[in-house]
């Protein structure tokens, strides 16, 4: 018995995290809290991810408190603490147990649906690694369009890639991580055809695309209902407003079966009489079989509105930034699909099948 708690003691020493590595190639990720959760208006669901409340359901108010203050909650830390203490109190009844529970949560973690998944991808968003640490880690042109995976210096991991009709000349200065302005106006950098990209279940296939749709002011509790609408001036404070709100838009695509097929989306719909996010439309076939029968908005966290959606036989209608109502349907899930058929075919002859990145670990990226 007395070689299990050494050989344990040692690998949590040297790292719990990379033991269970081994196990599953991700290890339980530093959980990012966003904006949102760190001013205290959101609730112990939105602060701790479900997989992790699911064996660990009652934090300490210290520990909590604690966490709040800091933008990154590090489970990773927190775990080994956990097993310090168990280890060192020789509780080996519960420490296996534990330690199979990681494992377990490891797994399913790595394979949360498109709603669970979101706001982890989204904090990668808000919190983008060094604009100026960006590398290519290999092109292709494949039917006419270049395809560029890039990394993180330092790293050999894909964080994003661009497909392009013309070949990029410098991914730190065509690419922006960041919204850019045009006076107030928000925009893209140079590069507006790119996203970032994940392989939840490490089967080598990118199964999740958070691409990017533009930029545009978020409409958040704070913007007062008769903020000027389109057309109209604004004086000094509301372009404050303007530009503080604005960023990056993303949509998130997944792939939730893991048949190649993308069956859900997490699309930004705009208000009609304003340039600015009205909320975001979650639309989903819960079958997979091009019925979408999932269908929920909020704005910033699922479950923060409540409104009405309108929806189609055919789809669901929305506003994209700067033009008419188009609708999220069969057609738009097709085209989409192409391009994650196009990337996956680049991975297999970039041979970054190994290198695409599961349930991120934004902490270790943002170094
Ligand atoms: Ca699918």
């Amino acid at each position: 018995m007395r070689n299990v708690f050494s050989v344990l003691s040692a690998l949590i020493n040297s790292s719990l995290i990379e033991v269970i590595q081994k196990v599953g190639r991700t290890g339980v990720p530093t959980c990012p809290v966003s904006e949102y959760e760190t001013n205290g208006t959101g609730t112990e669901k939105d602060f701790f991810p479900t997989t992790v409340r699911a064996f660990f359901p009652a934090p300490s108010k210290g520990l909590r408190t604690m966490q709040r203050n800091r933008h990154h909650v590090n489970y990773q830390h927190v775990f080994k603490q956990i097993l310090s203490l168990l280890l060192r109190q020789k509780r080996i009844s519960v420490l296996l147990p534990l330690l199979a529970l990681l494992m377990v949560s490891n797994f399913t973690l790595a394979q949360l649906p498109l709603l669970e998944s979101y706001p982890v991808m989204d904090s990668v968003i808000r919190y983008p690694v060094r604009q100026e640490s960006l590398m290519v880690l290999c092109k292709k042109k494949i039917s006419e369009r270049h395809i560029t995976f890039v990394g993180v210096r330092g790293m050999d991991n894909v964080l994003l890639v661009a497909v392009t009709l013309e070949p990029i000349a410098n991914v730190n200065k065509d690419i922006s991580l960041t919204v850019q302005f045009t006076g107030i106006n928000p925009k893209p950098g140079k590069v507006e055809t790119w996203g970032y990209v994940y392989d939840r279940n490490h089967d080598g296939k990118i199964d999740y695309l958070s691409l990017l749709g533009g930029a545009a002011p978020f409409w958040a509790n704070d913007v007062p209902e008769y903020f000027p609408g389109r057309g109209v001036a604004m004086d000094m404070d509301q372009m404050e407003m303007f530009v503080s709100h604005s960023d990056l838009v993303f949509n998130h695509w997944a792939d939730d079966n893991y048949d190649g097929k993308l069956d859900g989306v997490i699309h930004v719909d705009m208000f009609e009489e304003r340039d600015w996010v009205k909320r975001r439309l979650m639309v989903r076939s819960s079958k997979f079989n091009d019925e979408y029968d999932d269908i929920t908005s909020f704005r910033k966290r699922p479950g923060d509105l409540e409104d009405t959606i309108e929806v189609n036989e055919s789809g669901v209608p929305y506003i994209p930034i700067g033009k008419p109502k188009e609708e999220i349907n069969k057609k738009m899930f097709e085209e989409k699909t192409a391009i994650l058929d196009l990337l996956n075919k680049a991975v297999v002859s970039c041979n970054l099948s190994k290198k695409l990145r599961g349930v991120p670990i934004t902490k270790r990226e943002e170094q």
